[in-house]
């Protein structure tokens, strides 16, 4: 066991009951191993990124306090992904449709490059549907060499990035 680190996560979905999806990935993050989910956000209607061929996604961010090594919280993040109907390998196109995206945005301050884990993730700053809902819950939170979640929001363009209601 390590010393508890602030891990910040991204959600998104849209395809099936997105809204209810995401909603239902809180409590699967709190009953993680070695984890305890100390803030969520509210959901968000966002413009799909990257490919706009397909429906807008339901996003929102969440913030753990872990001693998982980030290897195993992102094993983590992938059995609910899994367990939430996601299928990868064939299914999934790069930037396409999601069931369930279970992102590990930030560790703490650590810069990580493992295979298939670079945090911070790679795309964060680029994101409005990301630093949206994570400036709503960790606005302090570090971007090592980039100053904070906060700041980075002010430099993207959120144009579309809509609360959720009934939030
Ligand atoms: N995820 C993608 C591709 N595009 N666009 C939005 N708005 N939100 C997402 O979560 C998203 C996306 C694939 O991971
Ligand atoms: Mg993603
Ligand atoms: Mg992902």
């Amino acid at each position: 066991m390590s010393a508890p680190v602030r891990a910040c996560i991204g959600l998104g979905a849209n395809l099936g009951e997105a809204a209810a999806t995401v909603r239902a990935a809180f409590p699967a993050l709190a009953a993680l191993p070695g984890c305890r989910l100390l803030a969520t956000s509210r959901l968000y209607r966002t413009p799909a990124w990257g490919r706009t061929d397909q429906p807008d996604f339901i996003n929102a961010a969440a913030v753990l306090e872990t001693t998982l090594p980030a290897a195993e919280l992102l094993a983590g993040l992938l059995e609910i992904e899994r367990r939430a109907g996601r299928v990868r390998g064939g299914g999934d196109t790069r930037w396409g449709p999601r069931m369930l995206d279970l992102d590990l945005l930030l560790y703490g301050d650590q810069e990580l490059d493992l295979p298939g884990l670079q945090v911070p993730h790679p795309y964060l700053r680029q994101r409005a549907f990301v630093l949206v809902p994570l400036a709503e819950i960790a606005a302090d939170a570090p971007l090592p060499g980039h100053g904070t979640v906060g700041e980075a929001l002010r430099l993207v363009d959120a144009t579309g990035v809509e609360v959720l209601e009934p939030a």
